[in-house]
């Protein structure tokens, strides 16, 4: 017999506190359990003033973000989902190789949940490291289900502050309908300093348009003849930028000492807003990419995290002190995706700002972290055996039009990737449109080996990557999962609705 403990009490109730505040060491009895057993129950949701914005949504166990679930690295995990939100439902476990009937995508790997119904999930949370959950279906995920999963790692040394914090975005429901639809007249957010595609502007002189922040082009190109970027159809506009439920100033604090170590686990759970973070008087040292280790750490003042991708960035307290830690907005001065970190003794300092624009910050890019190079153009295998080579070829994003494609084709009409277990597989992307897209492969970690035309020295292992603007990406992987169709698709919710989306196929002999 298995021994269980029940947790899911503890969760429910104290959950709020836990996910967006200074995580508490695990107890020992914690990590003695055999099995972690929760209880997710996914209900309309009254989003608290703390938001900063009027908003009916759905939740888990009553607050957004869900409660954060934590295990330690080998215990099981079972969670009994109870659908109460009034439509179909599913859990997504993003990040975790699991069997393929848990991953939670509906109509490929489980029917979907019915309204009044329950599923149990259950498997033993692999790999370690900063994992993350959410609904797979609709609009869901936007109204507020999702949460933090962190598989602790026993052989990782402990800092002494660890923090999870989530980066999410209360969207306009309409103005997101309307971008299902093509026909949404809200623009891109683009932070000061970056150009439309998401490349650091030129400093000064070029970029700076007086009052407009930056010298912003429209979408399309051409040089900068408007101040904002022009709507093109399909962004969403939003009610509320938040950090873990709560839009500054009402975010909880982050209280530290001079000497202390600290580790942000920071989570992109935006439906389709790529984020800037930036800590005031610091920079930050990251040394987990989607929770995986990176080959080498890198230190950058600012983190660029796309839609579902995760950062582990550390820093140390040098001094007393105030300082902001800001998600870089296209308005200026909006700060209120923002945690105040302050020593035990500064609570009526001021808070030090980060620099208002990201033109001359040193980006962290995985062309940065992977220490890219120019690949050979002789070269023909430049990535080591693959006997599975494809070429996916993403589109969509024309005026007017709603469909979001790869070959041309939408979900389900998409052409599947089929792999044998064993198999070495490259997946090439090439991207002609004029957005970054936060792809996604399920039940796998990849490395990124290639981004536009560069090959990385250091592959970064993860499970979402920017397929960047007018540019080429490459994955690697073996295929060694749970045999079973592990979908592929784009993280951002409007262009996976709209059509962005495949899958890996195990198949069968030889
Ligand atoms: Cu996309």
């Amino acid at each position: 017999m298995r021994r269980r403990d029940f947790l899911h009490n503890s969760l429910t109730f104290t959950g709020a506190a836990l996910s967006w505040a200074v995580l508490p060491p695990m107890s020992a009895r914690a990590a003695d359990r055999d099995l972690v057993e929760v209880t997710l129950d996914a209900r309309p949701y009254r989003y608290p003033a703390v938001s900063g914005a009027r908003f009916t949504g759905l939740a888990y166990n009553g607050q957004v973000p869900g409660p954060l679930l934590r295990v330690r690295y080998g215990q099981m995990f079972r969670a009994r989902f109870i659908n109460g939100t009034g439509g179909l439902s599913t859990i997504h476990w993003h990040g975790m190789i699991l069997p393929n009937d848990m991953d939670g995508v509906p109509y490929v790997t489980q029917a979907p949940v019915p309204d009044g119904g329950q599923f149990i999930y259950t498997f033993k949370p692999d790999p370690p490291g900063f994992r993350w959950y959410h609904s797979h279906v609709g609009d869901q995920e936007a109204l507020g289900l999702f949460g933090a999963f962190l598989v602790e790692d026993p052989r990782e040394p402990r800092a002494d502050v660890e923090v999870v914090l989530i980066l999410h975005d209360i969207p306009d429901m309409r103005s997101f309908w309307a971008a299902i639809a093509g026909r949404s007249a809200a623009t891109m957010n683009v932070p000061p300093g970056l150009t439309p595609n998401g490349m650091q502007a030129l400093p000064a002189s070029t970029a700076m348009h007086p009052g407009g922040g930056m010298g912003a082009m429209g979408r399309m190109g051409g040089m900068s003849t408007s101040i904002k970027p022009m709507p093109m159809g399909d962004a969403v506009g939003y009610l509320s930028h938040c950090v873990s439920g709560a839009a500054y100033p009402r975010t909880r604090p982050i209280i530290v000492k001079v000497g202390q170590t600290v580790r942000l686990r920071i989570l992109n759970a935006s439906p389709t807003l790529t984020h800037y973070v930036r800590l005031a008087g610091h920079r930050l040292r990251v040394t987990h990419s989607d929770g995986n280790p990176m080959p080498r750490d890198v230190t950058v003042d600012a983190l660029r995290i796309g839609v579902a991708e995760r950062y582990d960035a550390w820093f140390e307290v040098t001094r007393p002190g105030a300082w902001m830690l800001t998600s870089l907005m296209g308005q200026i001065h909006d700060h209120r995706q923002s945690v105040l970190i302050r020593t035990e003794d500064a609570a009526d300092r001021l808070p030090e700002m980060p620099p208002p624009s990201l033109a001359g910050a040193e980006l962290f890019t995985y062309r940065l972290a992977g220490a890219g190079m120019p690949l050979p153009p002789d070269e023909h295998a430049p990535f080591g055996p693959a006997n599975v080579r494809r070429t996916l070829l993403l589109g969509g994003g024309t005026p007017g039009h709603r469909h979001w494609t790869i070959d041309g084709k939408i979900w389900p009409h998409t052409p599947k990737i089929d792999v044998r277990h064993g198999d070495r597989v490259l997946i090439h992307f090439k991207n002609p449109t004029d957005m970054d897209h936060p792809m996604h492969l399920h039940g796998h970690v990849f490395e990124l080996v290639e981004q536009s035309g560069e090959r990385l020295r250091y592959p970064l292992l993860k499970d979402t990557t920017l397929v960047p603007a007018a540019g080429t990406s490459t994955w690697r992987f073996r295929a060694d999962s749970p045999p079973g169709r592990w979908v592929l698709h784009c993280h951002n919710v409007v262009h996976m609705m709209d059509g962005m989306m495949t899958e890996v196929d195990y198949v069968r002999g030889a």
